[in-house]
Formats: structure tokens, C-alpha cells, sequence
């Protein structure tokens, strides 16, 4: 469904001539101007292929002067823009709502510097985050953060999203990894806060503004400075199976007892989720005969394998004499780590519609722990088909609802939104959560922050956003639309 059928379009912003595409084309030259229909399509298309734009330019600027040539131009001429990384959001932020010019960062891609003392990496924002850990894993570090998108997304994206993935468990968010930004303002300012300094209280920390929750709409985002931890060579993984939520959650606690220091992923899926996933894709169980009710997958990482693999079965078998687990594996090689893992990604990669025809409705939030998993079994009564997994240690649940597709008018989709939305944000609300843990607000959520947001808190953002954007040039429609 567009998703332009849910608002419309702002008619203070200008509508592209021939006078704009040539000054663009003086800015970025012919290489980094796009016209064409089908580059224009993709890029037009977010990942969920739920929302689409209509827009008529897509620029890629191979330098931050550009981006600030381009949003100077935007400004005057208050033309919208869309900041684009490598498309892989899941709440509609990294496509126009209309004809917004995107102005993708794929073309900087230059790694700037890397100090292997500190573990300091400069680099541009358009830097693909599987080709930075690939660089760092030669230098014997790695990134720390890690998610299924990290063959397209671009750090510029991560930051933008505040991006949390597989190990922030381990990692933190990027509020602590990322040293320093260079952001490109609306009218064109380069703001130069790009430290590489491990501590610097020097007044108000602006960069954190642009590392979520801004979402392209305060700045673009050019250049980040990031604090990578060494790769440790030890890595160890258990599928676990628990009969109950409760034991679930005492897993938590023994993990963090037991494992403490080498801990770096804790990740749940329910064995309804478990057993559609794997009809999908095809995988083996990891653990063929249980009929428990829910599974754990354990990561430990650590410098010295017998240390680390001697605490993990101790571990294991602490929590089996205790009963939390009733069945379990551990991965015995490479192959089955990374067999493993491919199961997680697949919790989210062999849901529909990715590949498959039909749709999936997604929900990411954060709720406290002990609550996490009432949400999915009251959502069950209302509806069969609740596919819930998540990041328990970060408390970040899952929810993926499938429908035959995305035709909002269809009534079948009433029914099930009905079922579904405000219900999913009031319970959350609630149970003092958050109605977006890790994905932003983009297009899909702008109008839900509300339920986790103050009036007096959203008001000031409000505030911000005019401030650093007065025109609203920046990804409009989005975030607090
Ligand atoms: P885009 O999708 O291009 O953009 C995302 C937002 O950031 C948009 O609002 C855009 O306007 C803005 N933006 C992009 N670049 C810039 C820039 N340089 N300056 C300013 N604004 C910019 N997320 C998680 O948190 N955890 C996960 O585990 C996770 N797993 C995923 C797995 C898969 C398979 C997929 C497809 C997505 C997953 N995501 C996950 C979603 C996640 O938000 C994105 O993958 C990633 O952080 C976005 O990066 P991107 O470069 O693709 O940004
Ligand atoms: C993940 O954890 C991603 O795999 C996507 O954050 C989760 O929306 C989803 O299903
Ligand atoms: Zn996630």
C-alpha cells in the first residue's frame, strides 16, 4: 500500500524543475545523479516492500561538501530530502512518503582511520557494516554491533537508528560505542563533532541527538568515530530448551551469575515461532525431540576456548540439575555455530513476505522482562498466528504478525488490524515499555510515540526539530510527524 494514503503531502514543499535537477547535477556531477526508472524503483521501495515513494532523484554525493551544497540548495529552495543508508529500516524511514529527493551515503565509503592502540575507527557514513567488521577482523578486532541487514546497512543507518542487534547484551548500545559524529545540518552547516576521545565532557553531548531517535530528520549523518573491542577468539553456543516462560527468565539470571564476562547473546523464540520458521527454511531442529515450549540461544565469547567452553557446560549443567532447562545442545564446531546462528537469522529472514508472497505486520518493543511474553499469549487469543521471538537479555520482543498482503482497504485487514493496533501500544504503554525498542519510529510509528513519549517531551522535540530544521526539509512525515 503507498504510504502516502495515510498523510498528505505538505504543499509548502517545492516540486522539482528542470532549474533543480541541473543544480543538483552541478553539485554531484552526472555519476551521482540518478534518474533512471528502475535504480529510482528500488530505491523508491523500503525492505519490507510496504512502503513505496514517488520519488523523482536520487542523489549520491561522494563528499560531506557535497551534502552540504545539496542541503543548502534543499533549504532555500525547500525542497524535501530523504537521507538514505542502505535501506534495510523496518518502519518505512528510509523512503520518500512523496516525491522527497533521496540522497543516498552508499558513495562515501572510505575508511578514514584506525588506531590499534585505542581501537578507534574513523570512517565515512556510507561504509557497509559487514565490510567495516571484515577490515577490523584483519586488525584482530571487530564491530560491536552485529545484525542480519549487515550486508547492506551502512553505519550511517546504524547510528541513525541507534541500531541494537545481536550482542548489544555484551556491546552496549552505540550511545557508548560511538566516540564522535559529523553531521551535516539542513542549511548546510558541517557540525565537526567528530572526537575520537574515550572521555570528553566538554558541555552538552549533541551527537547523542543524532544517534536515534533523529532518524534522518535533524541531519545527515557523514562521518562517525567508533570504539571497537578486540575479536576474541573463543566462541561458544547452546540451544536451549526451557518448558516455561519463568524458567526463561531464572535463565537470565544464571547466565549473568555463571557466564558474567564471556556472555554475549541471549535470544528467545517460542516453539510455536520455532516450528513455522524452520517449515519455512527448512533447517534441521537444533534439538529434535523436545516439545518444550520455548528455546534460548546462549553466545559466549572469550579469550581462551577450555576456560570458556568449561563454563558453559557447568553452566549448562547447573541449570539442568535446577530444572530451568530440560534439554540442550551446544554447538561442537564452526559448522554448528554457525548452523545456529543461521536459525536466528532465520527467525526473522523466512517470515513472509521476504522471498514469499504476503506480509507481516511487525511489532518491536521493549517491555520489562516479567511481562514480556503476557503480551504474546493474550495476543494469541486474538489471533492464531503470533510469530514471537527476541532479544530477552535486552528485554526487546519480536512480534510478527503474517497476512496475505498489504491492502489496507481489504477488509480482512481491518479485522486483523483491529485485533492488533492500539492494542499492541496501550498494553505496552501500560506495562511502562517502549513501542519501538530498536527499529525508530520512521513512517510506520510516527504517530505512536505518544505512547511512550510524554506531551511535554514530544513538544520539545518538537522544538528541536524547528530549531536545527526550520524549513522541515529533512525526512518529513517521519518520527514526529
Ligand atoms: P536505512 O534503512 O537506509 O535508514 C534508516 C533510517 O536512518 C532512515 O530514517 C534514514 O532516513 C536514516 N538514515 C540512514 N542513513 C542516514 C545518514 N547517513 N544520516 C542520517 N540519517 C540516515 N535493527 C536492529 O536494531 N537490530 C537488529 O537486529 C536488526 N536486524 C535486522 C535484520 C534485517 C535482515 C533487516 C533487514 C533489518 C534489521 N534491522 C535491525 C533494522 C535496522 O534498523 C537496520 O538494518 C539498520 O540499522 C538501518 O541501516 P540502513 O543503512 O539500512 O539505514
Ligand atoms: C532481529 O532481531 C531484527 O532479527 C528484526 O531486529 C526483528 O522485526 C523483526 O522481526
Ligand atoms: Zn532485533
Amino acid at each position: 500500500v503507498p504510504a502516502s494514503s495515510k498523510v498528505v503531502r505538505d504543499e509548502r514543499f517545492a516540486t522539482l524543475d528542470d532549474q533543480d535537477i541541473k543544480h543538483f547535477s552541478g553539485i554531484v556531477g552526472s555519476k551521482g545523479l540518478v534518474v533512471d526508472k528502475d535504480e529510482l524503483e528500488v530505491a523508491n521501495t523500503d525492505w519490507m516492500r510496504k512502503f513505496k515513494g514517488s520519488a523523482q532523484l536520487l542523489l549520491r554525493p561522494q563528499s560531506s561538501n557535497q551534502v552540504a551544497e545539496i542541503l543548502k540548495y534543499s533549504s532555500s529552495r525547500r525542497i524535501a530530502v530523504v537521507p538514505q543508508g542502505g535501506n534495510t529500516g523496518l518502519v518505512g524511514g528510509s523512503v520518500p512518503v512523496f516525491d522527497e529527493v533521496i540522497v543516498n551515503l552508499g558513495a562515501m565509503n572510505s575508511i578514514i582511520s584506525f588506531d590499534e592502540v585505542s581501537g578507534i575507527l574513523i570512517c565515512e557514513a556510507g561504509c557497509i557494516l559487514e565490510t567495516l567488521d571484515k577490515f577490523l577482523a584483519d586488525k584482530g578486532f571487530m564491530f560491536p554491533l552485529d545484525l542480519g541487514a549487515k550486508g547492506s546497512c551502512q553505519i550511517g543507518g546504524n547510528v541513525s537508528t541507534n541500531a541494537g542487534g545481536l550482542r548489544l547484551i555484551r556491546y552496549g548500545s552505540l550511545h557508548g560505542n560511538i566516540l564522535g559524529l559529523e553531521v551535516v545540518l539542513s542549511d548546510g552547516t558541517i557540525l565537526d563533532m567528530l572526537s575520537s576521545l574515550r572521555k570528553d565532557n566538554t558541555g552538552y553531548d549533541l551527537k547523542q541527538l543524532f544517534i536515534a531517535g533523529a532518524e534522518g530528520t535533524l541531519g545527515v549523518v557523514t562521518k562517525v568515530a567508533v570504539l571497537t573491542p578486540q575479536k576474541l577468539p573463543s566462541v561458544n553456543v547452546g540451544f536451549l530448551a526451557c518448558t516455561d516462560y519463568t524458567s526463561c527468565q531464572k535463565m537470565l539470571l544464571e547466565a549473568r551469575k555463571h557466564l558474567g564476562e564471556v556472555l554475549s547473546a541471549f535470544e528467545f523464540i517460542d516453539s510455536f515461532a520455532l516450528d513455522m520458521v524452520l517449515k519455512h527454511s527448512g533447517d534441521r531442529h537444533p534439538l529434535p525431540d523436545a516439545k518444550e515450549k520455548f528455546y534460548l540461544l546462549i553466545e559466549t565469547t572469550g579469550s581462551n576456548q577450555s576456560h570458556d567452553k568449561e563454563k558453559l557446560d557447568n553452566f549448562v549443567e547447573t541449570v539442568l540439575t535446577q530444572g530451568l532447562v530440560v534439554d540442550g545442545t551446544i554447538a561442537q564446531d564452526n559448522t554448528q555455530i554457525s548452523n545456529f546462528w543461521h536459525i536466528r537469522e532465520a527467525w526473522f529472514l523466512q517470515l513472509p513476505p521476504l522471498g514469499k508472497a504476503g506480509a507481516v505486520y511487525k511489532y518491536d518493543l521493549s517491555i520489562p522482562i516479567k511481562d514480556l511474553y503476557n503480551l504474546v499469549e493474550i495476543l494469541r487469543e486474538r489471533l492464531a498466528t503470533v510469530v514471537a521471538y527476541g532479544h530477552l537479555g535486552d528485554g526487546n520482543l519480536h512480534l510478527n504478525i503474517s497476512a496475505p498482503d498489504y491492502d489496507e482497504k481489504a477488509s480482512f485487514f481491518f479485522q486483523l488490524l483491529a485485533k492488533i493496533e492500539p492494542f499492541v501500544y496501550e498494553w505496552t504503554a501500560a506495562h511502562k515499555g517502549s513501542v519501538s525498542a530498536e527499529h525508530g519510529l520512521g513512517f510506520m510509528k510516527a504517530h505512536a510515540i505518544h505512547y511512550s513519549r510524554s506531551p511535554e517531551t514530544v513538544e520539545l522535540m518538537r522544538k528541536m526539530k524547528a530549531m536545527l530544521d526550520p524549513n522541515g526539509i529533512l525526512n518529513p512525515y517521519k518520527v514526529i510527524a
